[in-house]
C-alpha cells in the first residue's frame, strides 16, 4: 500500500458528514448534492480498484441526479462492456462512502483489496462525465482527488448524456478489438447514430418537424450537437434548452414531469400543433416520452409501453420479412408498472417477461432472448442483440430482394440501437425510423392498443422496509395480511389491477392501480395507500 502514500491527505481534505448515511442503490448513490463531497472521492478510489480488478480496463463514472431536482446530485458507476456495476460492488461503494474516518477508510480499502483479491500493480483508468447541474463541477473535483489517490489514469468526458458516457465506456474497452463498437469519442457517437439513421430512412418520405423538450438538461447539448448531421433527414425543434438557468432543469418539462403528471410541459404549450409529435428527455438524457395533441386537443402521451409496442411489432416484422423466424427469437421484459393493455398487447404476438423494477434487472432478462426488448413505463429502455445473434444477421444469405433489403435494415439497427443503456436520443431516432417505415403519425401510433387509465401515489410509512415483495413486485409478503387485502378491494373494480413496493429512490412506498374507468383507477389507488398507511 506503500504507494499510496496520497490517500491520507486527500481523504482529510474530504471528510464524511457524520450524520449521514448513503447507500449504493438502484441509480447509484443519489441525494443533495451539498452533502456528496466525501462520496465522490471515494468513489474515486473505488473505480480505480474495479478498474485493477478487472485488468485495467476502462471504468465509467457518471456524475447525475437525472430526472431528480437541480439541487440533487448523483453518482453511479458504468462497467467495462458499459453496463451498471456488478452488484456485488454494490456493497463496497456502500462501505467505502460511510467509513467515519480516514483511518477507517483505509482500512476499508484494504478490507476490499483482499476480499476482491485485486492485484494493486495494475493500472487503473477511469473515464468520468457529468450533467449540467451546478454542483457538478465541484463534485467532479473531488472524484479527480479519488483518482488521484488511488492513482488512476483520469479521462474527462466532459459534460455529456449518460448513455453517451456508457457509449464511451464500451469504443474505449473495445477498441482494436472484433467487438469494437464505434469510435471512442463523443464525436464517435453521433456519427455512428445518425449515419445508421439517415441509412434506415433512406428513401422514405421526411416525417414533419419533431418538438424535443430537453428539460433544461444535458439533452440539449445533444441536440444542437445532432441536428446538423442529420440534415435533412430529421428536422428537430428543441425547446426547453435552458442549461444554465438556475432552477430550470426538469421543472415543469422532461419525460418524469410528463409521466408523472400525465400533462405536456406548460413551456410547449403554444408550440405543439394538433397532431404534431412532440418529445421530452430527462435531466440525463437516458429517458424518453413521446406525445401529442389530438383533434379534440386533448394531450396523449406515448410512454415506454407504447414506445416497446411499437419497436417490438417493428423488429419482428422484420425477423420474418428477412426470413430469419426459425433462428431468431425476439422477446420483451417489462415491470410491474406496464399498463395492462400493453402487456396484453405484446403477449398475444411475443414471449413477454415482467421483473422487478430497475435497469439492472430488465437488462439482465432481456439478455436471455436472442432480440431483447425492454422498456420501463417511465420511458428508459434499449433493444439488446445477442452476440449470436448479431453472428446470424452478420452472415445470412438472404435469398429474395425482400429479405435482403430487411436484414439490412436489421444491421442498420444494432447501430442505432445504444445496446449499453437507454438513451433517449438513441431512442427517438429509434422510434422516429419506425414511424417513417410504417407510415404512422401519433394517432396511429397511439391506436395500436388503448391504455387503462391508472394511477401512481406515494405514501410516506414509517418504514418502508417493513414492505416485502415477491412475484417481479406484484404480491407483498410482509406486512403480512395485506397482500389479502388488496386483492379483496381490487376485485371489486372493472379491469382492476393494483400493487405496492417500497421506491429504491425515495423513503416512500409507492401505490400502482389500473381499472376500466379513470376515476374507479383513482379510487382503488387511493383505497389501497389507505391500506398500507
Ligand atoms: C431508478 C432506476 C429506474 C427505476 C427507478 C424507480 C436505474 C438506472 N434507474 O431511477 O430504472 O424506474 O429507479 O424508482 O436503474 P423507485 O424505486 O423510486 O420507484
Ligand atoms: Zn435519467
Amino acid at each position: 500500500f506503500q504507494h499510496y502514500q496520497e490517500i491520507p491527505r486527500l481523504a482529510d481534505a474530504h471528510p464524511k458528514l457524520s450524520h449521514i448515511r448513503y447507500q449504493y442503490g438502484t441509480a447509484g448513490f443519489r441525494t443533495l448534492g451539498s452533502v456528496l463531497d466525501s462520496v465522490l472521492f471515494r468513489v474515486g478510489i473505488l473505480a480505480g480498484l474495479r478498474s485493477k480488478k478487472l485488468d485495467g480496463k476502462t471504468i465509467g463514472v457518471m456524475v447525475t441526479a437525472s430526472h431528480n431536482p437541480e439541487d440533487d446530485n448523483g453518482v453511479k458507476l458504468v462497467d467495462p462492456r458499459g453496463e451498471m456495476l456488478e452488484a456485488s460492488w454494490e456493497a463496497h461503494a456502500s462501505t467505502l462512502a460511510n467509513a467515519a474516518t480516514t483511518s477507517d477508510l483505509i482500512e476499508a480499502i484494504e478490507a476490499i483489496v483482499r476480499f476482491a483479491k485485486i492485484d494493486l500493480s495494475k493500472p487503473a483508468r477511469v473515464v468520468y462525465g457529468r450533467d449540467t447541474r451546478p454542483s457538478g463541477p465541484a463534485l467532479v473535483a473531488s472524484l479527480r482527488d479519488g483518482l488521484a489517490a488511488i492513482r488512476a489514469e483520469p479521462r474527462d468526458a466532459g459534460i455529456v448524456t449518460t448513455p453517451i458516457l456508457h457509449y464511451l465506456v464500451r469504443t474505449i474497452n473495445t477498441k482494436g478489438t472484433k467487438d469494437t463498437y464505434g469510435d471512442d469519442s463523443e464525436e464517435g457517437y453521433y456519427e455512428k447514430l445518425s449515419g445508421a439513421f439517415k441509412r434506415l430512412v433512406a428513401g422514405k418520405q421526411p416525417l414533419p418537424p419533431l418538438i424535443v423538450d430537453c428539460a433544461n438538461g444535458v439533452g440539449a447539448d445533444a441536440i444542437s450537437k445532432i441536428s446538423p448531421q442529420l440534415g435533412d433527414s430529421l428536422k428537430l425543434i428543441p425547446h426547453n434548452t435552458a442549461t444554465s438557468t438556475p432552477g430550470a432543469l426538469n421543472n415543469l418539462c422532461g419525460a418524469d414531469y410528463v409521466k408523472t403528471l400525465q400533462k405536456l410541459p406548460p413551456s410547449l404549450a403554444n408550440h405543439l400543433k394538433i397532431g404534431q409529435r412532440g418529445c421530452s428527455f430527462d435531466g440525463d438524457a437516458d429517458r424518453l416520452m413521446y406525445f401529442y395533441i389530438d383533434e379534440r386537443n386533448q394531450f396523449r402521451m406515448l410512454d415506454g409501453d407504447k414506445i416497446a409496442a411499437l419497436v417490438a411489432g417493428f423488429v419482428v416484422d422484420l425477423i420474418k420479412t428477412a426470413g430469419l423466424e426459425s433462428d431468431v427469437k425476439v422477446g420483451v421484459v417489462q415491470t410491474a408498472y406496464a399498463n395492462g393493455s400493453s402487456t396484453k398487447y405484446l403477449a398475444e404476438r411475443l414471449p413477454v417477461r415482467c421483473v422487478p423494477t430497475g435497469v439492472k434487472h430488465l437488462h439482465h432478462a432481456a439478455e436471455r432472448f436472442d432480440i431483447g426488448v425492454y422498456f420501463e413505463a417511465n420511458g428508459h429502455g434499449t433493444v439488446l442483440f445477442s452476440t449470436g445473434t448479431q453472428e446470424t444477421l452478420a452472415h445470412h444469405e438472404p435469398s429474395t430482394p425482400a429479405q435482403s433489403t430487411a436484414l439490412n435494415h436489421l444491421l442498420n439497427l444494432t447501430q442505432l440501437i445504444n445496446q449499453s443503456v437507454g438513451d433517449a436520443i438513441s431512442d427517438m431516432l429509434l422510434v422516429e425510423v419506425v414511424l417513417a417505415h410504417r407510415l404512422y403519425s401519433g394517432l396511429e401510433w397511439d391506436s395500436l392498443y388503448v391504455d387503462l387509465p391508472n394511477r401512481l401515489v406515494k405514501v410516506i410509512v414509517e418504514d418502508r422496509h417493513a414492505f416485502q415483495t415477491e412475484d417481479a413486485e406484484r404480491q407483498l409478503v410482509s406486512p403480512k395480511g395485506l397482500q389479502g387485502k388488496i386483492d379483496d378491494l381490487v376485485r371489486r373494480y372493472d379491469g382492476g389491477r393494483s400493487f405496492v413496493r417500497p421506491s429504491g429512490t425515495e423513503d416512500v412506498v409507492r401505490v400502482y392501480a389500473e381499472a376500466a374507468i379513470k376515476s374507479q383507477a383513482d379510487e382503488l389507488a387511493f383505497r389501497v395507500a389507505g391500506l398500507v398507511y
